[in-house]
């Protein structure tokens, strides 16, 4: 009697630790499409055809390797649709004698894989995801009894423990954070090398069509379709990474230029999160390029403190704040989503640009993601659940272990500061310093008030007053009431006259953008 070993669609990895030990001769992969998760919220097209895509080039990696795989197609006629049902139905099939899996990454699987085991007619064992630096444990026990969670001490916590970018006991350089030297703001043009793109293959192709065909009133396109599917295009996109773009990752990184969708990002969450690369692997090789003086260190610390620093940080605080996190809503804000998030219509250019880049792509950039889509959605008093679905559905990126901190605690607030020391609330000077969006915006950023007055502007004091009782204790943004207090009291009335006016113009999103209606 084999054992089955389930395998997640972000489970691609070979060495997974359901697997270790195991042969091929007494062990069934099970890869599982199943409409529960193509569906639980309505993700854009082109990250279910990732998703589904990688999955099946998985299947036939393993098959190669000579592994018994069981693999069920979404459009298999005898699918539950779930992943219980589908564990149930292969246990009966195959005649298992036991299951192991590892844990999945959110706990809406997790609960229901539990619910499960509780009554599995076999054995069930359920492992940790080893795949991540920082096991669980380790993360609740370096949690526990402090007074405030910040990325920053975890980070230097786990560069001590690897040894990435120590020298001894100290920082590489003398310093933990280079951070200050990655605040650049834009030159009218900066040419990065393209990122590899992967033309879809037969396999992605006919799911291509399939999504096309199953979910075409789902949001974005798969028209520029060219995520790597498979760990050697993965494993491609990391060299030329390294070998390219590494190199000025960090001073540029909170550039945003109209059009230049990718700069000098890594594209890497996408594969990362399916499993098809090794992020410890990816710390030690650019820490290599560093030793070999091909990279500089702000760039190469920059980039390790993404992988080590914030993915390890955020995975710990899903499972260490879930589930509150899912309705936390500290500002109590209740506004639905403006319709401009799906259409991308809108005259505010930064807004329309990251919208376009997100349909187009299934993908944007850190500082798109938080200083405009989630900016806006703060200043302007969004519901953070209505939000966290939007971003849910629309990165290839998006699970719920990553997305939900970073959109809920990072980007919103809405934890209250567990994660952030302060919102991330911006008017349209930010914007215009690290952007080239305004330029040619229909609305002018140094208005402040009146209808041509960048619509971040009068937000974003409308936003702190809305907030005043939550937001003037806090050491690092309160004393900016005085700059409130100092305005003419004429000034302030338009101020709010003008947000009013911006928030009446909003359009609710129609219905059935993120949920089947
Ligand atoms: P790079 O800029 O090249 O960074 C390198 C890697 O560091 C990324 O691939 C990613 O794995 C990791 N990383 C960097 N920042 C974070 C972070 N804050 N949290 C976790 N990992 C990080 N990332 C996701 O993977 N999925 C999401 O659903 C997601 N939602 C986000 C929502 C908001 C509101 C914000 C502000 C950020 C979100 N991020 C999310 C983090 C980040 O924006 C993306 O990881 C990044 O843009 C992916 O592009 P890249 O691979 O080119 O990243
Ligand atoms: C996101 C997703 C989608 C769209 N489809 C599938 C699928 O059909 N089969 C599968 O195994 N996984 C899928 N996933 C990823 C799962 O949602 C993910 O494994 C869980 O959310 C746990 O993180
Ligand atoms: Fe965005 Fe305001 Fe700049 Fe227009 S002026 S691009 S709305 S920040």
């Amino acid at each position: 009697q084999p054992v089955l070993v389930p395998i997640l669609g972000d489970q691609l990895t070979p060495t997974l630790s359901s697997l270790a030990g195991r042969t091929p001769a007494d062990t069934i992969v099970l890869l599982m499409e199943v409409a529960e998760e193509t569906t639980y919220v309505r993700h854009h097209k082109a990250k279910i055809a990732l998703i589904l895509s990688a999955m099946r080039h998985f299947a036939a990696e393993m098959r190669a390797a000579g592994w018994q795989v069981d693999h069920v197609g979404l459009e298999d006629p005898a699918n539950t649709g779930s992943f219980t049902g589908e564990i149930a139905r292969a246990i009966t099939r195959h005649d298992a004698a036991a299951v192991q899996m590892v844990e999945p990454g959110e706990l809406r699987v997790m609960q229901a894989l539990r619910a499960f085991q509780a009554a599995s007619p076999v054995p069930m064992r359920i492992l940790p995801d080893d795949r991540f630096i920082c096991s669980l444990p380790e993360f609740y026990s370096w949690s526990a009894g402090r007074r405030e969670l910040r990325m920053e001490f975890f980070y230097r916590q786990m560069r001590t423990e690897t040894g990435l970018l120590m020298d001894g006991a100290e920082p590489a350089g003398g310093q933990w954070n280079y951070d200050r030297d990655n605040r650049e703001p834009p030159p009218r043009q900066l040419d990065a090398p393209p990122v590899p793109q992967f033309a879809p293959d037969a396999i992605t192709a006919e799911v291509i069509a399939m999504v096309e065909r199953l979910f075409p009133h789902h949001f974005g396109t798969l028209a520029h379709f060219h995520w790597p599917v498979t760990s050697v295009q993965a494993e491609q996109a990391a060299a030329a990474f390294m070998a390219q773009r590494l190199p000025h990752f960090g001073t540029w990184q909170d550039v945003m230029l109209h059009g230049q969708d990718d700069l000098f990002h890594s594209l890497l969450s996408t594969s990362l999160n399916l499993g098809l690369l090794d992020p410890l692997d990816l710390c030690r090789r650019a820490e290599a390029e560093y030793r070999a003086g091909r990279a500089p260190l702000n760039a190469v610390e920059g980039f390790i403190r993404q992988l080590l620093g914030w993915r390890e940080f955020i995975r710990g605080m899903y499972w260490l704040h879930m589930p509150g996190l899912r309705d936390a809503n500290w500002f109590g804000a209740t506004r639905p989503l403006p319709d401009f998030y799906w259409t991308g219509e809108t005259d505010m250019r930064c807004m329309a640009d990251c919208v376009r880049s997100t349909r187009d792509n299934a993908h944007a950039h850190h500082i798109q993601r938080l200083m405009v889509l989630g900016n806006f959605a703060l200043i302007a008093g969004i519901s953070p659940q209505e939000l966290e679905d939007w971003f849910l559905v629309v990165y290839a990126d998006a699970y719920e272990w990553v997305e939900l901190p970073n959109v809920a605690a990072m980007s919103q607030f809405a934890d209250g500061g567990t994660l952030a020391s302060k919102p991330y609330a911006a008017s349209g000077n930010y914007i215009n310093r690290m952007s080239d969006y305004c330029g040619a915006c229909r609305y002018d950023v140094n208005q402040k008030t009146g209808p041509d007055a960048c619509p971040f502007n009068p937000l974003y004091w409308d936003f702190m007053v809305r907030n005043r009782d939550r937001l003037e204790p806090n050491r690092r943004i309160g004393r900016i009431y005085a700059n409130w207090d100092r305005m003419s009291e004429s000034r302030r009335a338009d101020t709010l006259a003008s947000a009013k006016g911006v928030l009446d113009a909003l359009v609710p999103a129609a219905p059935g953008w993120a949920h089947a209606q």
